[in-house]
């Protein structure tokens, strides 16, 4: 793979659009990323991310979070490529009505902070950590006709709060995120609660904590653990497509050498045709910094004459070549799993040639991928939904990785699982000739 990578640096970067460029220029069908609110205390706060008059914890010269892209919502947003619409954190708040000292903290309760979370499509709660240290009231449970004086106990006021947030944001979809090292009491009625309303509990362990608040490495637990409570069913279209030209790398080739001779007809072809240039000219990408240690595959059909369908054909940069699994039936449950090293650009983009794309016959005549599950250091995190076209498609998958300052050991995966084909007309075997990347973190 180092060979492809040096390859691809030092060939002709004088080239036409940069792989940017022509991205935009095409008939994108990007979907609009899904909002996200937040409704929490000290956990989810940071200066200058939270309204105003609020009190932020971080950041904080007793825990080592000095930067929003360390907080657990900034990772898991970005993660999952989202965008954030409110984050409504203050800290030391309660659920309920009643504060630290027995006070009435009615003003600042969760309760009393619902309206203000804009027009999300998911709203993260998490809470109830001053409730439990502050030993507020625990109370009975309660799942109508609240007053104030109901609310000054945790049970009817959690209740309360999820009945406003339904009625107020009927389309939007809700977590409640339970923190770890609380009492049982607190644990237990959350549970109950958030069974009654339907609202799925996330329940954090292991959160490592400096001053009582998530460290750096705490934080990127809690957004491991809701990826891995949530993630899995997301559902990625395409972001774009790109036709695949019905000519051959070598016609191609020769086309491109005649360029000296005044071809003019080569700079249209690369216009309309960007996936050759990529593949065979290609200009600045990700490439530049990132790269792939290694692809391995759970199965592979064994050597057809000359032709091999093993796991390196799917990041060879040649659109002829290709892998396919190589067991029985359509090769559901058969995956990839790609290798970074620990420091690579991070991935915010994958790009598939779905299918047996050296000619429509063959494309035809063999299966496609319907979906692939992508997994993320074996967490589940969406599943690509591909067309069955015969076109390079690509998918927005929020941002992966560890970034730049890691170390090269740190090393990170990414998994696809065939989970649905469309079944080719002739063979079972489900091919796949190119899955590569795009990112940040380079230039
Ligand atoms: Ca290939």
């Amino acid at each position: 793979m180092k060979k492809i990578f040096t390859l691809m640096v030092t060939a002709v970067v004088s080239l036409v659009a940069t792989f940017n460029t022509a991205a935009q220029n095409n008939d994108t069908k990007e979907a609009e990323a899904k909002k996200v609110s937040i409704l929490g205390d000290s956990y989810s706060t940071f200066a200058g991310h939270n309204p105003e008059g609020y009190a932020p914890f971080y950041p904080n010269d007793r825990n080592d979070v000095t930067k929003v892209e360390e907080t657990w919502w900034d990772l898991y947003i970005n993660a999952m490529g989202y965008e954030l619409e409110a984050n409504n954190s203050w800290g030391g708040t309660t659920i309920c009505n009643t504060g630290y000292g027995r006070m009435d903290s009615s003003s600042s309760a969760f309760t009393s902070r619902v309206d203000m979370l804009g027009n999300p499509d998911i709203i993260f709660v998490f809470g109830g950590t001053n409730d439990a240290w502050a030993g507020s009231p625990i109370g009975e449970y309660q799942y109508e006709g609240w007053t104030k004086e109901d609310c000054k106990s945790f049970r009817p006021a959690l209740a309360c709060l999820f009945d406003q947030l339904r009625e107020k944001y009927p389309k939007a979809q809700i977590y409640s995120i339970l923190n770890s090292e609380l009492r049982e009491e607190i644990n237990e009625s959350s549970r109950t609660i958030c069974k009654h309303y339907g609202i799925q509990l996330i329940e954090l362990h292991d959160i490592e904590k400096q001053n009582g608040h998530p460290s750096i490495k705490g934080m990127k637990s809690i957004c491991d653990q809701l990826i891995q409570a949530i993630g899995s069913e997301r559902l990625i279209k395409p972001a774009g497509t790109w036709k695949v030209p019905d000519i051959s790398k070598a016609e191609y080739e020769i086309m491109y050498k005649d360029i000296d001779n005044g071809n003019s007809d080569i700079d249209q072809f690369l216009e309309t045709n960007p996936i050759y240039e990529q593949f065979y000219t290609p200009a600045c990408s990700w490439y530049c910094g990132g790269s792939v240690n290694n692809i391995t595959a759970s199965s592979c059909l064994k050597p057809q004459g000359t032709k091999t369908y093993d796991a390196e054909n799917l990041h060879d940069f040649n659109h002829e070549s290709a892998w396919a699994e190589g067991v029985k039936g359509n090769g559901i449950g058969e995956y990839i799993i790609y290798e970074f090293p620990g420091n690579c650009p991070r991935v915010t983009t994958v790009m598939i040639l779905n299918g047996y794309v050296r000619n429509e016959k063959l494309w035809r005549e063999n299966s496609r991928v319907r979906k692939l599950k992508l997994y993320y250091n074996d967490t589940p995190i969406g599943i690509l939904e591909l067309e069955d076209s015969r076109t390079l498609q690509w998918f927005d998958v929020g941002i992966l990785g560890n970034g730049l300052s890691a170390k090269e050991t740190a090393v990170w995966t990414l998994k696809f699982e065939i989970l649905e084909v469309y079944p080719g007309t002739r063979h079972k075997d489900t091919v796949i000739s190119e899955i590569y990347f795009d990112g940040i973190d380079v230039h």
